[in-house]
């Protein structure tokens, strides 16, 4: 038998960005020919994508890490790094994405939607890229971000339509044996089936999956037998089958109990009160089972069960019950909005991308800035390099976080922290040094070289500068 995993955590490592590179081109008689230091390339993304032709989740139990790869760093003469590639992970239809806290973050339905498990890292802008009319000749460039790195859950959940349930040996693998082209298990022991069976049935124009699920025995809500954890599989389904056996051995069974059996196991599984039933009476080719069959049919209907007496072994009443089932099935589908076949639960995201927020924190007497900009750019940031230090620096006076300090009570000297806590850049704060910054001389700048310019030429200077503090990275495509 093949193994059949439909659970597994997975460890997803997008790649990181390679860095950019600060670099001066030189020529023979030229030899501050200006910055040439190429973009650092994308990291790879890890991308979850439904594959029709794989069934299990085998391959991520026995290798659970997956790693795409890093972008290269940039160079001198301009070149870029190369992207990391992406890594493209097949899973079966119907898997569920959920973080370890059991949240969904997608639902994956239907060949070929695509989930990314970890964004790659961002490359780093070489010194060609930050040159502007005010920073001549940057000497340094900003690191490739990490790549995303998270562990998640997936959970199969089966795709079919038509979902059999019952007791063990009432005959449900034989259904789908003679119902479709599938060939599973069949015994006369209990629990032939361990995991789901699915067989593609067609009847006329309509074509439809049918699953069965092992079966069930009193208490399996508790764990008895296999237990209703694989009832997960029929979730999805448009219709469940009582699949019952008119000709059981046991003395202590018939029909009617064991369909209030089942039915009482999935009112405790819960989530499936308003999936439509009908039954199916099987071994009808057995005399007395066909005696029960006629006594009970009048029950179930006062019920409100549509009845089917059947026959796997006889093939008796197959053609009736799957041409009722593909009714339902069609009135399903046409009742179905289309775009819920593959529904994209987007995560929701911490912080508005554009903003950012300041707050002070008691107990470690720090301020706290959070924020997709300022936390990205201090991932950027080579604090080894104090030009690039200063450049963090004025991105984020632009960006107003100075001024929000201010307004938030911080003072010189006092503890500023970017980023979660487990995951910040701590430092003293300098005012004087940020809004100095400015009037000391540009970062990148030489007055030694460049003589002091009219008024008009340093607004527009100004402007320029602000036009580019706009400017998001996205902007720079490495190629
Ligand atoms: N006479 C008769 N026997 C049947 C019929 N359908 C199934 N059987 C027999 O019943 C036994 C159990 O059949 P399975 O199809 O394995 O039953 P199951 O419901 O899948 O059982 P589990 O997988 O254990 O839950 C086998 O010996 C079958 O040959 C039928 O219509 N008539
Ligand atoms: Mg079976």
């Amino acid at each position: 038998m093949t193994t059949f995993v439909d659970r597994v955590e997975l460890h997803a490592a997008a790649g990181s960005g390679g860095h950019g590179c600060a670099s001066v081109h030189r020529e023979k008689f030229k030899p501050l020919g200006g910055p040439d230091g190429g973009n650092g390339g994308r990291g790879g993304d890890v991308i979850l994508v439904v594959e029709q032709a794989v069934t299990t989740l085998l391959d991520y139990h026995h290798s659970p890490h997956r790693k795409a790869t890093n972008g290269q760093p940039g160079a001198g003469d301009n070149r870029s790094g190369k992207d990391g590639h992406d890594l493209v992970l097949p899973v079966p239809d119907g898997t569920v994405v959920l973080d370890r806290a059991g949240n969904v973050l997608a639902d994956l339905v239907g060949q070929g939607t695509t989930f990314v498990a970890g964004q790659g890292g961002r490359g780093g802008l070489g010194n060609h890229a930050l040159a502007s009319a005010r920073r001549k000749a940057p000497g340094f460039a900003l690191l490739g971000e990490p790549g995303e790195s998270r562990d998640i859950v997936l959970e199969l959940k089966t795709v079919a339509d038509v979902a059999l349930v019952g007791y063990p040996s009432a005959g449900k693998s034989s259904l789908i044996s003679v119902l479709s082209a599938a060939k599973p298990k069949i015994a006369d022991y209990p629990f032939t089936t361990l995991v789901p069976n699915l067989g593609v049935v067609t009847a006329g124009s309509t074509v439809y999956t049918i699953a069965d699920v092992p079966g069930l025995i009193p208490g399996a809500s508790q764990g008895k037998g296999l237990g209703l954890e694989f009832l997960r599989h029929v979730e999805r389904c448009s219709v469940l089958v009582h699949v019952l056996d008119t000709a059981t051995l046991e003395s202590d069974r018939d029909p009617l109990s064991d369909l209030d059996m089942i039915e009482e196991e999935l009112k405790l599984y819960g989530g499936l009160e308003n999936r439509p039933r009908i039954v199916a009476l099987n071994k009808v080719d057995i005399p007395d089972g066909q005696d029960l069959a006629d006594m009970i049919r009048p029950d179930l209907e006062a019920r409100g069960y549509q009845v089917f007496e059947v026959s796997a072994v006889a093939h008796l009443g197959l053609k009736e019950l799957s041409f009722a089932l593909a009714g339902i099935i069609a009135d399903a589908r046409a009742a179905k909005p289309a775009e819920e076949a593959t529904r994209v639960v987007i995560r929701p995201k911490a912080v508005d991308d554009a903003g950012f927020t300041v707050s002070f924190e008691e107990e470690e007497g720090v301020y706290r800035v959070r924020g997709e900009k300022p936390e990205r750019w201090v991932r950027q940031t080579d604090f080894s390099n104090d030009e690039a230090v200063g450049y963090l620096a004025d991105r984020l006076s632009r960006l107003g976080v100075e001024d929000q300090l201010m307004k938030a009570g911080a003072r010189a000297g006092d503890g500023v922290a970017i980023g979660a806590e487990d995951n910040a850049v701590v430092f003293d704060w300098e005012p004087t040094m940020m809004a100095g910054a400015e009037m000391l001389g540009r970062r990148g700048e030489d007055h030694r070289l460049e003589a002091p310019r009219p008024a008009e030429q340093k607004r527009r200077d100004r402007q320029a500068e602000r036009d580019e503090s706009d400017k998001e990275y996205d902007e720079f495509k490495p190629f």
